[in-house]
């Protein structure tokens, strides 16, 4: 299918004339990196129930089965390398008067890509955070002699993720409010929209008028009230859209970011 296909003119055009992006992610930009999405087939969730092990009560009832879901999910994702999807992403955000690119992602692979921009919703799992005096560690320097491992204070670490029931971290949740509010174009993807109050950005700047696209090989709740819903990769989809945006065929590709080697 050609890029014309793919992209209307209309879209192109917006993007093109757009000053504001806001771009929304979520599992799904990850899956071609080989990291397991929540809900997909190979989903993460389909072993456990992450209602349940993405919770405060289970961590405290249960911290050792908590940490050993999550250490399995570091080696999971350990010795991934971001894919063209997050290079696209970090293309972009020199592009736009204002950018955000706002994830539910707590892999860390947009920074490895050298996205600079970003708003993590949901925290990120190379990050662990003490219950007492909520200092925040590298979780390389974080020694797993103990489980769950001590803070200097004494306090117990967590990983610095947000979990089912917790409120996101306010400084980040509003500024990613008012980016979807003052975005003149919104890019949702690789999202199930299932999660609140994620799934609410995309629809918040459809009522400020920006125009809202979404890429995800799946149709998902909000696929018929965005303006345009693009059933694709994120990996194949976003370079496309990137370079169609840009340049025309005879352009060269995007400058090259210091990019992770
Ligand atoms: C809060 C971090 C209040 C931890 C996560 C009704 C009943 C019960 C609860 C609720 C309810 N309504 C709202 C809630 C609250 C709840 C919620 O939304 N529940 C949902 C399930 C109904 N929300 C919360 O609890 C939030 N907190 O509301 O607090 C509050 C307020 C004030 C004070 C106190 C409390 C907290 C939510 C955050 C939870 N943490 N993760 C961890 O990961 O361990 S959520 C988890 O889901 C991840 O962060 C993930 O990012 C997120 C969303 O999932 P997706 O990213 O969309 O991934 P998914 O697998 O679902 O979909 C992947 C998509 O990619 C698919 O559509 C697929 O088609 C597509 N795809 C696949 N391959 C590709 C692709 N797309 C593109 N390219 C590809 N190649
Ligand atoms: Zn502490």
């Amino acid at each position: 299918m050609g890029d014309n296909q793919i992209f209307s003119d209309e879209l192109l055009h917006r993007l093109r004339s757009s000053r504001s992006l806001t771009v929304l992610t979520g599992a799904g930009v990850s899956a071609e990196s080989g990291v397991p999405t929540f809900r997909g087939k190979d989903g993460l969730w389909r072993k456990f129930n992450p209602q349940e092990l993405a919770t405060m009560d289970v961590f405290m009832r249960d911290p050792q089965l908590v940490w050993e879901w999550y250490e399995y999910r570091r080696r999971l994702i350990q010795d991934v390398q971001p894919n063209p999807a997050h290079y696209a992403l970090s293309d972009l955000e020199d592009k736009f008067d204002e950018f955000l690119l706002v994830t539910q992602n707590i892999d860390g692979l947009h920074q490895r890509a050298g996205s600079r921009k970003i708003a993590e919703l949901h925290g990120n799992i190379w990050r662990d955070r003490c219950l007492r005096c909520d200092r925040v560690y590298d979780h390389k320097e974080v020694d797993l002699g103990e489980i769950p491992p001590k803070c200097a204070c004494g306090g117990s670490l967590r990983p610095d993720v947000v979990w089912f029931g917790e409120a996101l971290p306010q400084e980040i949740l509003s500024q990613a409010f008012q980016a979807a509010q003052s975005c003149d174009f919104l890019l949702t993807v690789g999202t199930s929209a299932l999660v609140q109050p994620a799934a609410s950005l995309p629809l918040l700047a459809l009522r400020n008028g920006a125009f809202v696209v979404e890429i995800n090989p799946e149709p998902t709740p909000i696929s018929e009230r965005v303006n345009e819903s693009i059933r694709g990769k994120a990996g194949e989809v976003l370079p496309r859209l990137v370079k169609r945006q840009y340049f025309t065929t005879d352009d060269h590709g995007p400058a090259q970011k210091n990019r992770e080697q």
